[in-house]
């Protein structure tokens, strides 16, 4: 049997961004080939920012058409809606009973997002939504999850679960997760702001690319782009944020190293090398671009894609969700005398 891969993303942009690409979806889409493989949309999690029930429906579909046009392969992978799964939810509560209030509290992703949204804008959901973000894992019997490095204490919080329920309930209850996290393009930085991480519901206009973006306005985006004014192409994270971060993204999508990147543009100028960079990601968007357009388009065509996900992801959730209860002591009907 193949390991199984689990990983997902929320529905909270009409449109993913290219640190979503490059830190996660590349790497599902690779995995596909040696793991079993379960890629969610997580709308769950998305309630935690308080969308509009329209809103998120579109989104909902427009994420999964992203991973399809990505080249996630519905025929050999899941790809499926968390809340057509209810088990997602039932484990949620189960795992919150196993859950310190102190670990729970330590989440920076928690802190930086209630700081954004203020007090009056911070739910419970928002900050119990790494324990949902475990059932998610736990559910089928993960080995490894492609994540970007702003996941990672998440994932360490599913890996702590998941080794206490094996020690409260039984050696062989959850399997214990792994990250697999692709150390160069763990983390794309914002255009503007360069040392924030690019992301599809935070990052302004002019700092995000997004993938079903015009091409001509990306192209804008990546030329308007915040650099330093020492004018020198040279990759330096702390001093040079803005021009380490295009380097980055330039040698993802183009395969030559970053050393390698700088060799090529010494003596250049940094609009030299936003020009380039600028057709490359146009060139690498566009067909992902028109196929993710062809889906939106099927909405029937992919409404069947994710009605499969969710029978099959189903049938794996409920057996695990079934051996839970019974392992905390809850009645089930097996149980009937
Ligand atoms: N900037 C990034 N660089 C590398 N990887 C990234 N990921 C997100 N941003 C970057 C990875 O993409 C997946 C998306 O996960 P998510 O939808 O649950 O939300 P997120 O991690 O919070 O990503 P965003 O884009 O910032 O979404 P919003 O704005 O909704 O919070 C994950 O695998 C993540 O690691």
């Amino acid at each position: 049997m193949k390991p199984r891969v689990f990983s997902a993303m929320q529905p909270t942009a009409d449109s993913l961004q290219l640190g979503n690409f490059l830190g996660a979806l590349v790497e599902w889409v690779k995995l596909q080939d040696t793991h079993d493989a379960i890629y969610g949309v997580v709308d769950l999690h998305a309630l935690t920012v308080a969308p509009e029930p329209e809103v998120l429906r579109r989104r909902s579909r427009v994420t999964a058409a992203q991973f399809l046009a990505a080249g996630v392969d519905p025929s050999r992978s899941i790809v499926f809606l968390q809340s057509h799964v209810p088990e997602h939810a039932e484990l949620a509560w189960l795992l919150s009973t196993f859950t310190g209030m102190g670990e729970a509290g330590r989440m920076t992703q928690f802190k930086d997002k209630s700081a954004r949204v203020g007090e009056s804008g911070t739910n419970v959901g928002l900050f119990t939504y790494p324990i949902l973000m475990a059932a998610d894992i736990l559910l089928y019997d993960t080995n490894v999850v492609p994540v970007g490095e702003d996941q990672r204490q998440h994932l360490e919080l599913s890996r702590d679960l998941a080794m206490r329920l094996n020690a409260r309930l039984g050696e062989d209850t959850v399997t214990v997760p792994e990250p697999h996290i692709v150390k160069e393009t763990a983390k794309i930085f914002d255009l503007q702001e360069p040392t924030k991480k690019m992301s599809k519901s935070f990052s302004s206009p002019k700092g995000i690319i997004e993938i079903l973006q015009d091409p001509k306005s990306v192209a804008k985006n990546i030329k308007a782009a915040a650099t330093d004014s020492d004018a020198v192409i040279a990759f330096d994270r702390e001093n040079k944020a803005g021009v380490s971060n295009l380097l980055t993204i330039y040698s993802a999508l183009d395969g030559r190293s970053v050393d390698q990147l700088v060799a090529d543009y010494e003596g250049k100028m940094y609009g030299h090398l936003k020009v380039d960079l600028a057709e490359v990601v146009v060139n690498y968007l566009t067909p992902i671009h028109d196929a993710a357009m062809e889906w939106i388009e099927s909405p029937d065509r992919l409404d069947a894609v994710l009605a499969d996900g969710a029978e099959r992801a189903s049938e794996i959730a409920s057996a695990t969700l079934e051996r839970l209860y019974d392992r905390v002591g809850l009645l089930r009907p097996s149980h009937r005398r």
